[in-house]
C-alpha cells in the first residue's frame, strides 16, 4: 500500500469510488428518489428484528466523520422489556409536563398536523430502542479530562447515517427527543462524560401505517447558488 508521512503520521493512498458522468447523474437521482421515500413512522410493530441488522446499522452510523476523528458517540441498544418500560414511564412523565406546561401554544399548534401527544407506546413496543449518547469529553490514563470537538455536529451526522441505514435495511424509526433527557443517563447508568442526544425506536412498520401528508421544500427554497 502506498503511503506518505504527514507530521510523523502515515497517510495511505485512497481511491474514491468513481463512475462515468451519466451514471453519476443517474445514481444521484436514484439515491434521492430512494431516500425521499423515507418517512418517520410512529406505529412500530413488535415483530422481532435480528440483532445483526441493528449491529450493522450502528457500524454504519459509526463511520460518520467526526471532529479530529474522536468518534464522540455511544449507541445504547435496549431490547430488555423492563428497561424499555422504565424508559417509557420516565419519558411520558417528562412529555406530560412538556405538553401541559413547557411547550408554547405556537409549538403545540405546529405539532397538530403531525399528531403527536404525550403517549409513547413505541417505547415499549419497538423491538429495539437505540439511544444515542454524545461523549462530551474523554479521560486519559491519568484521569485528565479532554473535551471532544464539534460534538453536536459529529453526533448529528452519525444520527443521519443511522437513520438512512435503518431505512436502507427496510426498517422504520422516529427521532424522539423527550426533554429533558437526563433520565436516560440515569436509567442506563451511563458514565459522567455521556449525555443523551437522541432516542430512536427501531423495528418493522405495523401492517397499516398512516403518516402526515407532508411536502418537502423544493430545491429553489433550500439551495442558493452563487
Ligand atoms: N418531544 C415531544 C414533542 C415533539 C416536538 C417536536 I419539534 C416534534 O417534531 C415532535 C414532537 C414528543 O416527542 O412528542
Amino acid at each position: 500500500m502506498k503511503t506518505k508521512e504527514i507530521n510523523g503520521h502515515l497517510h495511505e493512498a485512497y481511491t474514491p469510488d468513481s463512475y462515468p458522468e451519466v451514471e453519476m447523474i443517474q445514481r444521484s437521482h436514484d439515491y434521492f428518489e430512494w431516500i425521499d421515500r423515507r418517512r418517520t413512522v410512529r406505529e412500530i410493530s413488535d415483530k422481532p428484528v435480528p440483532q445483526e441488522i441493528i449491529n450493522n446499522i450502528i457500524k454504519t452510523a459509526s463511520t460518520a466523520p467526526s471532529g479530529a476523528h474522536k468518534q464522540p458517540w455511544t449507541f445504547c441498544v435496549v431490547s430488555n422489556p423492563e428497561i424499555k418500560s422504565k424508559i417509557r414511564k420516565a419519558a411520558e412523565e417528562e412529555e406530560r409536563e412538556s405538553y401541559a406546561h413547557r411547550m408554547s401554544e405556537r409549538w403545540l399548534d405546529d405539532l397538530k398536523p403531525i399528531g403527536t401527544d404525550d403517549v409513547k407506546p413505541f417505547l415499549e413496543k419497538a423491538p429495539y430502542l437505540i439511544i444515542v449518547f454524545k461523549r462530551v469529553f474523554e479521560r486519559d490514563e491519568e484521569g485528565k479530562k479532554h473535551n471532544n470537538y464539534y460534538v453536536n455536529e459529529s453526533v448529528g451526522i452519525a444520527c443521519g447515517f443511522l437513520i438512512s441505514a435503518i431505512h436502507h435495511a427496510g426498517l422504520v424509526t422516529l427521532t424522539h427527543t423527550p426533554s429533558p433527557m437526563n433520565f436516560l443517563q440515569e436509567i442506563l447508568e451511563r458514565p459522567e462524560n455521556e449525555r443523551a442526544f437522541l432516542l430512536l425506536p427501531v423495528g418493522y412498520a405495523e401492517d397499516e401505517v398512516f403518516v402526515p401528508q407532508l411536502t418537502r421544500k423544493p430545491l429553489d427554497e433550500v439551495a442558493v447558488y452563487f
